[in-house]
């Protein structure tokens, strides 16, 4: 059986001092790292948003971070602005063994759709790419670290479980935003979804 590791969002926006940080979000780097000797594969994700983003509260007028607005795919939470393709916040954190990674997927780089998952587009349909990748490399087992726990992590845990790969979700190395109980209800979702969750 191979085995991917796959490392989500591991950006300076989301780590302490970034745009959108979220506590603690650089110490899982180390164990981040250990995990790479086990694996066949290394999968990095990067969120990658252009100026102007839609899930940009900045976006819409009359809209702060955090309120959540009906988009055409469905409800989007609104964030900071975070991650600008090519600004040093969209950057991997300076300690994250990024020369062991075998691909880099990034995602949320179309104005219109935020991107949550690894695998698919906040419409759950339009794909990353990633689903052909892992299988075309006759991967059939993932583990996954990152951030955040209750977003990101739990977008892409859930839909590889429902596309057919055993997932391990290390949950001593991801961290969450937790806005309104949503850690709580990630970890529902996902273990409804079939995901191992380690502690
Ligand atoms: C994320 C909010 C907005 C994440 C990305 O990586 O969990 N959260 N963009
Ligand atoms: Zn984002």
């Amino acid at each position: 059986m191979t085995h991917a590791l796959i490392v989500i969002d591991v950006q300076n926006d989301f780590c302490p001092g970034g745009a959108l940080a979220v506590p603690e979000g650089d110490l899982i780097v180390p164990g981040i790292n250990k995990l790479m000797a086990d694996a066949d594969a290394v999968v990095l994700t990067q969120d990658w948003h252009p100026k102007g983003h839609s899930s940009f509260a900045s976006s819409h007028n009359g809209q702060g971070p955090y309120e959540v607005i009906d988009m055409p795919y469905g409800p989007q939470v609104l964030w900071p602005d975070h991650c600008i393709q090519g600004s040093g916040g969209a950057a991997f954190h300076a300690g994250l063994d990024v020369n062991r990674a075998n691909m880099i997927v990034r995602k949320g780089y179309r104005a219109g759709i935020d991107s949550y998952s690894a695998f698919f587009e906040n419409d759950h349909e339009t794909p990353t790419g990633l689903e052909g990748y892992l299988r075309t490399r006759g991967i059939t087992r993932l583990t996954m670290a990152g951030l955040a726990t209750d977003f990101c992590v739990n977008f892409s845990a859930v839909d590889a479980a429902k596309l057919g790969f055993e997932v391990n979700v290390r949950m001593d190395l991801c961290r969450a935003i937790d806005l309104d109980g949503s850690l709580a209800a990630a970890q529902a979702g996902m273990a409804k979804a079939g995901v191992v969750l380690t502690v």
